[in-house]
């Protein structure tokens, strides 16, 4: 595998000068004196994105040579974050763009810092996608992403008295560097109207269309040796403007078309919990789907003629049922554009298309009604009733295990049934999906079901936002272990070195003093670098349970209160996430957490023996700059519940300690890492399952735990909101009464392994040697390890480096 690309290695310091002054003065229009931080960015940026694209047509030159299969990973959400520091890192570039910058008198860190953060997805699914399309790059695997270019993406977040404020986020009000607008890559999107049946043939009419372009974002892997392509549609107008009726006077009315295009690709469902713009939600994912298997088949088309191959030469990776229409879609292009029978069509689809499943959670799992679906996708719908009838035909099932059932289409069975392999994101996850929701599916089409733990990128997680600890790993153990994570493991040997342990101790108050002093600069809170900084950072959702944590702030602000002299260790909690906006309980929790922390911050009784940070907005950055701080990683989701979760990989790689549950892959880093370097607590799954059948589990568990009781109480007395003390009774009713994510019942086991928490930090020696455990074990959880499972067990594809 050749990985070094002569150009970059030779590429001298003021060679890289030059380029940069260039794009200064030609893209940006600028001479150096008067040049801002964002006109360096653009012309790095430019510069960086220039030495992109000579492996990026290299590898679109292999790609077409060999032959060989095109891997296309469909997906609603890419969550990419800053593109231009990961680039910089990929090319091992860095020394020579801060030497270039510094000697200009400009800040590398301020240029980083300027650059928007892509915000296009909610969390794990998007950042998976994201660190996946990272990962085949780096791997040379022939790859490309689709998704939408939404225009504003996820939300941003502020808090206003302590409550969750949803504002548009606007990472394309300036020009974005790193794509490539392909005006003449385009795609008509048709939406409803009617299907008219002639000489036996469908034919749709539809009542309405847009155009869907594609804007190109290279994506580049480690050392420059391969690049892929990250294709975004965006939606265009195909009647730009009714010139009769502007002419009349009707200004409005003139511009419809082009809003009614824009407003496709303007935001970002947030996913969890609303239901608001269903029709919508649903043009865009056929907009996604149908754009990129038009485009799929007219790239084949240009280089082979017999349909027959397709599944020879692609294949497609469904990221959860939100591309399902990938299955009639591309049925409906063999058999409606290009002729092909209904039998062969369907075959060649399920043994191209692939279904990973992310979640379990029964209001997760989409469906449409069929009055919604036959009015936007009159065609589909008939497709769909077609691939049900084959379905029911064939296993002879139940009629609730059809795609269409009660008036609505299932995608989660949709997805299943037209999927070559379907794959769940960790092993407890796999089996649940086995044992649970698609177990009778599983009987009727058996070893369809495998697993593929999720993984994430060490080139960022680590790597860019780790420098510190980078530094110390490669001092221990070597260069190389970036593309090699596995080679984490030979830190083991190193467990017994005072030396090392200090390293990574130091490496980790580095960080720690870092984030004191962006908080004290952002947030004006006064942090202690040496307390245990204790962190939990992903969606609010109530089954990840930031109640629970909150609860235990509570706690412990109560006991330190009653006894303030004993020997505490001293804690800071740091929250970070957001909301759907439509999801009263998760914003409740996050308006209490922000209370509680307005009263614990305050406290002169308690000091800096206890801490509470939220900083608002939680993002791509600010995980960078949170994980690589944290000692503590709260990974705490009811058991059953969270799929895989992949934060809790990044906390552990960057030397955190684990208190989880045995959830989603909690239960394979705790088996890679050791039993002893992890806090365990809480129900099993199973033990989940029993405890639900206990209609009074919550007031059992309450009544039975003193410090839960309190912490209830002092919600409910108001402590922590006097002017409006019944803000809370609605959270704590519902915990009494019914608590849906079991906290009470997990909450006397999770506060006790808080405790061995306490205890094991008061010795630093020992502390950072678990750390350094933590860190060694995680080389299963690179992504190019869970790249290289799909590559030969889901997509059958070959590596080209
Ligand atoms: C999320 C799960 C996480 C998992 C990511 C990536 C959805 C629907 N699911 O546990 O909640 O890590 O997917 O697989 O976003």
């Amino acid at each position: 595998m050749k990985i070094h690309s002569p150009a970059l290695t030779d590429l001298s310091e003021t060679a890289l000068r030059d380029r940069i002054a260039h794009h200064l003065t030609y893209t940006m229009g600028k001479d150096q004196a008067h040049a801002s931080i964002y006109d360096w960015r653009m012309a790095v940026s430019h510069t960086i994105r220039d030495l992109i694209v000579e492996p990026w047509f290299a590898a679109t030159r292999k790609t077409y040579d060999a032959q060989g299969k095109r891997v296309y990973y469909l997906s609603m959400e890419f969550l990419i974050g800053r593109i231009l520091e990961d680039a910089i890192i990929n090319l091992g570039l860095h020394d020579k763009v801060d030497a270039v910058l510094r000697a200009e008198g400009i800040a590398f860190a301020d240029v980083i810092e300027d650059e928007p953060d892509a915000a296009l997805g909610n969390g794990g699914l998007g950042r998976l996608a994201a660190c996946f399309l990272e990962s085949m790059s780096t791997l040379g695997c022939p790859a490309f992403g689709y998704g939408i270019r939404y225009e504003h993406g996820l939300f941003r977040q502020r808090f206003e008295g302590g409550r969750q404020v949803e504002t548009p986020e606007d990472w394309l009000n300036q020009p974005h560097p790193w794509e490539f607008d392909r005006p003449e890559a385009r795609y008509t999107i048709p939406f409803k109207g009617h299907v008219e049946l002639r000489d036996g043939k469908a034919v749709w009419h539809a009542g309405e269309a847009v155009y869907a372009r594609a804007y190109d974002t290279p994506v580049v892997g480690w050392q420059g040796g391969w690049a892929n392509t990250l294709r975004l549609w965006g939606a265009h107008p195909t009647e730009v403007f009714d010139l009769d009726r502007f002419n009349a006077g009707d200004h409005t009315a003139a511009a419809e078309p082009e809003a009614l295009a824009r407003t496709l690709s303007r935001v970002l469902y947030p996913e969890d919990g609303t239901e608001s713009g269903k029709e919508l939600r649903l043009k865009q994912e056929f907009f996604l789907t149908s754009a990129a298997l038009q485009d799929i088949l007219r790239r084949f088309l240009s280089e082979y003629d017999d349909l027959a191959l397709l599944p020879d030469k692609v294949a497609i990776q469904m990221n959860d049922t939100h591309p399902a229409l990938a299955g009639p879609e591309l049925i409906r292009l063999l058999v409606d554009q290009h002729g092909m029978d209904w039998a062969q069509a369907k075959d060649i689809a399920c043994r191209c298309l692939n279904y990973t499943n992310h979640t379990l959670l029964p209001e997760a799992l989409e469906r449409w009604s069929t009055w919604l679906m036959g009015r936007v996708l009159p065609r589909h719908m008939q497709i769909i009733e077609q691939i049900d009838a084959d379905h029911a035909a064939a296993t002879g099932c139940a009629p609730d295990l059809r795609i269409v059932w009660q008036d609505q289409v299932h995608m989660g069975p949709l997805a299943f049934v037209m999927a070559g392999h379907v794959n769940g994101v960790s092993a407890l996850h796999t089996g649940l999906m086995r044992d649970t929701v698609f177990a009778a599916l599983d009987r009727l089409y058996p070893g369809r079901i495998l697993n593929q733990t999720n993984g994430v990128t060490p080139r960022r997680w680590i790597r860019l936002s780790n420098p510190v600890l980078s530094g110390v790993i490669t001092d221990t153990i070597g260069a190389g272990w970036e593309s090699d994570l596995d080679r984490l493991a030979d830190l083991r040997n190193h467990a017994g070195d005072a030396s090392v342990i200090a390293a990574i101790r130091d490496a980790k108050r580095a960080n720690k003093v870092a984030f004191s002093n962006w908080a004290k600069g952002h947030m004006g809170l006064d942090l202690n670098p040496d307390a245990l900084f204790d962190v939990q950072v992903k969606r609010i959702h109530e089954y990840k349970r930031q109640l629970m944590n909150i609860f235990d702030v509570i706690a412990r602000w109560h006991e330190i209160r009653q006894n303030p002299q004993a020997a505490w260790v001293p804690r800071v909690k740091v929250f970070g996430g957001k909301a759907a906006p439509g999801y009263h309980t998760a914003k409740s929790i996050i308006r209490l957490i922000n209370d509680v922390a307005e009263v614990v911050n305050n406290d002169p009784v308690t000091g800096d023996l206890l801490r509470v940070v939220y900083p608002a907005n939680y993002n791509v950055s600010m995980a960078q700059r949170l994980i690589p701080m944290a000692d503590l990683s709260e990974q705490i989701s009811t058991a059953g519940k969270e799929a895989s979760g992949t934060g809790n990989m990044k906390f552990a790689m960057n030397g955190a300690l684990t208190i989880g549950t045995l959830d989603g892959a909690n239960v394979e880093i705790r088996d890679h890492v050791g039993a002893d370097n992890f806090f365990l607590f809480g129900m099993t799954a199973e033990e989940v399952q029993v405890r639900y059948q206990n209609p009074q589990h919550a007031r059992e568990a309450i009544l039975a735990s003193k410090s839960l009781q309190e912490v209830l109480q002092l919600i409910v007395e108001g402590r922590f909101n006097p002017q409006d003390p019944t803000r809370y009774h609605a959270l704590v009713d519902q915990t009494w009464n019914h608590d849906p994510f079991l906290v009470a019942s997990d909450y006397d086991s999770y506060r006790k392994a808080q405790a061995q928490v306490d205890s094991a930090f008061a010795d630093p020696d020992h502390w950072h040697r678990l750390a350094l455990h933590n860190i060694a074990g995680s080389g299963y959880f690179s992504s190019d390890r869970t790249i290289r499972g799909y590559m030969v067990e889901v997509w059958r594809a070959q590596s080209l480096l």
